[in-house]
């Protein structure tokens, strides 16, 4: 495929003011007749002809102001529909097409799950259902008409709000018409047809206004709603006191489907979801569980306005809608639970997901410049580092020139099709700060890597701070410029408290210095004692931070720091120094460091246990990998964390055992986070207690397995009953299997957790696991538990060095490629930091994507994956 380019956007030639649609559902021959208001964008190339999109649609006949068109006067391929004739400057055109929604296994466009009709249009999945400019920047206001048989579509949704609905004469068929008054852009519509029920509710805007709401589900699903739908009230609550914004339709309607090729979608009024982030009950869903569908439902409902209001011009923009609403979905959550648990939480997916991908081939800047196929940018570094380059925006400009800046972006943009520039303009202006080097963070990829060195000057009473920054050369950028970082500190004294921060001669009002320069020296004065530093507090900025910080200094800081983050921080910083030393040497250094500081967290009556979780949980093997960043070995890393955790496990025996039953409780379950953030700390300790695999500690998980009432509890101990070989875990496996067995979701969970066990065995465990009933290439929620934990859960055997795990990955990306490419070149995306590894495993990795490269008729979506990959 040809690479679009950022470069050359140029407006629409063609604007569409409404469109109305009338869909006549069918399992295999959906007609769709449009009906387009075409006018001539004075802004576009004077003289273009009208050119739609399609992909796959079958012609009936098209007419132009009521008139049928000649087949001379159009050319209609499968790809696109061009008018020949010179037209009016308006006219109306109408084109009627047929579409297979049950031979559609790519799941984009209109397609079928569980019997139910559904649809998926962002990016390009709306050429799949009419011909149409398909292109964020043309947008209209829709008008449609669903019909389908009674019996078999009960149900039938569209965006906005309904106005009329009634049977067809005679036929068992029957109709809705649904009215959207909002222009949106074509990758926003959506329509639903089925057997589904709905769980019902209601909301009344801060101004008065009165929402019906509804999550349809499969029937019998009902009583699983019940979280979702009070996420989604706390939701819009939410955005009307953190930013003034109103939900603007009658209805909001949220339908749950089993087959999703990502987490949701946003469509106007009529969000549909991966049922995975809809349906949870405690016996089936983990705290993990519900933590998701609180932020998934509130994504997607800030989109209306971070996406929907205001949409993005073109895809290059995509951050413009999604680090913007990832940003927000976190303060969201921030707010509903533990703002540090969050944050730490976030940064450990952020640099689980987006460091590690910026850090290898497939690394882009958070705005990309070029794509041959859009679908696989919807990346963590958009998302992720896309809100905390948000997130740093408002540690620059503070609490209310943030808010004034979104104030004024929102008012400005409404109904349009905006840029980061006009993004950045609006905070530009509302606060008066210049942001051009700030807008550096959407254009260079890679992770800056900031060198701090702290010097305390007794005689001057003075602390010098040193900081460098410097971002290695990524794919398609060799030179680099320094960028903008607001670095949060604190500098604490002996008494453990933060001393007052003096620099330059004035207090700073704000604990925050902006690093502009690859080298830049700050000195605060007054300083009576050494103070050790604290820095990017918060993780105020997304970076690789090293400093020279001595292990004793990381003890106190794990003890004393009033940052959390940097609490945690520091701990982290403690066993990655060990974990790099002990899987380079293979010998474990002396971690009593470690051990000490963590037992001072584990006794901390003071903490909140959700915390003390985080804090004691040791860095993935993938992170370990990413910090030794050459020559990884992932049985040395696996070894050498297996043996810190013995470490911790053995010396930690007594307050690990205490903190155990003391959390261990008989009243009900509830998903809040305070009784989350217990579970996580008690499941945990049972982790650390069964490191040993006594069987005293075995019998301890099985316990707790067996009399669990949630699937926290349940699910933790068959976790860590599946990491010891054991008649044990053949037990719990296969009692877990038995009582779940009706309930995918569930059994996602089962996959994923085999797919991850660091044995020999597992690739045939994995394999054999693809031919059980209850998997199904066809369905992306079970690809991704099985294979996709596997390929990034398990590096041991995903990079065993036969290559055999290389190359079932492979298999299983080829295979699936021909039906849905999507998912295919996420599985394949696996391989993201394949360079890293030792020359054998790289070598083999290399040998793997370069079968894939040259497998003759390969997607655009797995062509560009390999490609990539390999450049
Ligand atoms: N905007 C959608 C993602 C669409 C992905 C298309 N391949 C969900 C979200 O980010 O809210
Ligand atoms: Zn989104």
């Amino acid at each position: 495929p040809v690479p679009v380019r950022l470069a050359d956007y140029r407006p629409p030639a063609w604007l569409v003011d409404t469109v109305d649609l009338d869909v006549s559902l069918h399992p295999t021959a959906t007609r769709v007749i449009s009906r387009l208001a075409l006018r001539r964008n004075p802004e576009g190339a004077a003289d273009a002809p009208v050119v739609l999109d399609g992909d796959g649609l079958t012609l009936v006949r098209v007419a132009l102001d009521g008139a049928p068109l000649a087949g001379g006067a159009y050319e209609a391929t499968p790809q696109s529909l061009t008018l020949r004739a010179p037209t009016a400057d308006r006219f109306v055109l109408e084109v009627e097409t047929l579409v297979n929604p049950t031979a559609n296994t790519r799941l984009m466009g209109l397609y079928r799950s569980s019997g139910n009709y559904c649809t998926q249009c962002e990016a390009e999945g709306f050429r799949r259902i009419t011909y149409f400019p398909d292109r964020p920047d043309v947008l209209s206001v829709y008008t449609v008409r669903v019909e389908a048989d009674r019996a078999e579509a009960p149900v039938l949704l569209s965006n906005g709000n309904l106005e009329r609905n009634g049977p067809v004469a005679d036929t068992g068929r029957h109709y809705t018409i649904w009215h959207d008054p909002w222009p949106k852009p074509a990758y926003l519509f959506a329509l639903v047809g089925g057997n589904l029920s709905k769980v019902p509710d209601h909301f009344v805007t801060r101004s008065g206004r009165p929402i019906e709401l509804g999550i349809y589900v499969e029937p019998g699903k009902e009583s699983r709603a019940s979280y979702a739908m009070d996420a989604l009230k706390r939701s819009m609550r939410w955005d009307e006191t953190a930013f003034g914004r109103e939900y603007d339709l009658d209805v909001f309607n949220i339908v749950a489907v089993s087959d999703f090729n990502m987490g949701a979608m946003e469509n106007k009024g009529l969000n549909i979801f991966n049922d995975k982030y809809v349906l949870a009950s405690p016996e089936t869903a983990t705290d993990a569980d519900y933590a998701g569908i609180e932020s998934v439902i509130a994504h997607e409902y800030f989109h209306n306005w971070s996406g929907n209001r205001v949409t993005c011009r073109d895809w290059f923009q995509l951050c413009l809608k999604e680090g913007l609403t990832v940003f927000r979905d976190q303060e969201f959550s921030s707010d509903q639970r533990s703002r540090p648990v969050k944050r730490i939480a976030d940064v450990r997916t952020l640099k689980a997901a987006q460091f590690t991908e910026d850090a290898g081939p497939l690394s882009h800047p958070v705005r990309p410049d070029t794509y041959r196929e859009i679908n696989n940018f919807y990346t963590a570094t958009v998302y992720e580092k896309g809100a905390e380059v948000v997130r740093m925006l408002k540690t620059l400009l503070g609490e209310d020139g943030f808010r004034a800046g979104m104030d004024l972006y929102y008012d400005r943009h409404d109904g349009d099709a905006a840029t980061i520039e006009d993004f950045l303009a609006a905070f530009a202006e509302a606060t008066g700060r210049d942001l051009s080097h700030f807008a550096l963070w959407y254009a260079q990829s890679g992770t800056p890597r900031v060198t701090a060195t702290g010097a305390y000057d007794e005689a001057a009473r003075s602390f010098r701070l040193d900081v460098r920054q410097e971002t290695a050369p990524t794919s398609g950028q060799s030179e680099k410029k320094p960028v903008m970082l607001p670095l949060t500190l604190g500098l604490i004294g002996p008494d453990g408290a933060d001393q007052p921060l003096t620099l330059g001669g004035s207090n700073m009002p704000h604990p925050v210095i902006e690093v502009t320069e690859a080298e830049q020296s700050f000195v605060f004065t007054g300083l009576d004692a050494r103070p050790v530093l604290s820095l990017n507090r918060g993780f105020s900025a997304p970076i690789n931070l090293s400093t020279n910080l001595s292990d004793e200094d990381l003890v106190f800081l794990a003890a004393h720091d009033a940052d959390p983050f940097n609490r945690f921080d520091a701990m982290q910083g403690l066993a990655l120094r060990l974990l790099k030393t002990g899987a380079a040497e293979g010998r474990l250094p002396d971690a009593t460091p470690l051990v000490e500081a963590a037992r001072r967290v584990l006794t901390d009556t003071t903490l909140d246990p959700a915390f003390k979780a985080q804090a004691l949980a040791l860095p993935g093997e993938n992170e370990i990998a990413r910090e030794i960043a050459t020559d990884v070995n992932p049985d040395a890393v696996f070894t050498t964390r297996r043996a810190l955790r013995a470490v911790l496990a053995e010396a930690l025996a007594a307050p690990l055992g205490e903190t155990y039953d003391a959390l261990t409780t008989t009243s009900p379950y509830s998903p809040d986070a305070a009784a989350a953030g217990r579970r996580s700390l008690r499941n945990l300790a049972l982790d650390y207690l069964t490191s040993g695999a006594t069987s005293e500690a075995i019998a301890r998980a099985q316990a707790q397995y067996g009399a669990a009432d949630n699937m926290t509890d349940r699910f933790a101990a068959l976790a860590v009953l599946s990491q010891h070989d054991t008649p044990a875990r053949t037990e719990a496996l296969a009692d877990f299997y038995r009582r779940f067995v009706n309930d995918p979701l569930v059994i996602d969970k089962w996959l994923s957790l085999q797919a991850q066990i660091p044995e020999e065995g597992t690739l045939e465990r994995v394999k054999a696991l693809t031919l059980l009933p209850v998997f199904s290439m066809s369905n992306p929620n079970r690809v991704r538990s099985l294979v996709g934990a596997f390929a990034v859960g398990n590096p041991t055997q995903f990079h065993r060095a036969s290559g055999e795990g290389h190359n079932f990955l492979v298999d299983v990306v080829l295979g699936l490629d021909a039906t849905n490419p999507q998912v295919a070149a996420r599985l394949l995306s696996a391989f993201k930091s394949f360079r890293q590894l030792e020359p054998a495993r790289r070598a083999s990795a290399e040998r793997a994507l370069q079968r894939v490269a040259v497998t003759p008729g390969l997607s655009a979506d797995v062509a560009d994956i390999a490609i990539r990959s390999l450049s």
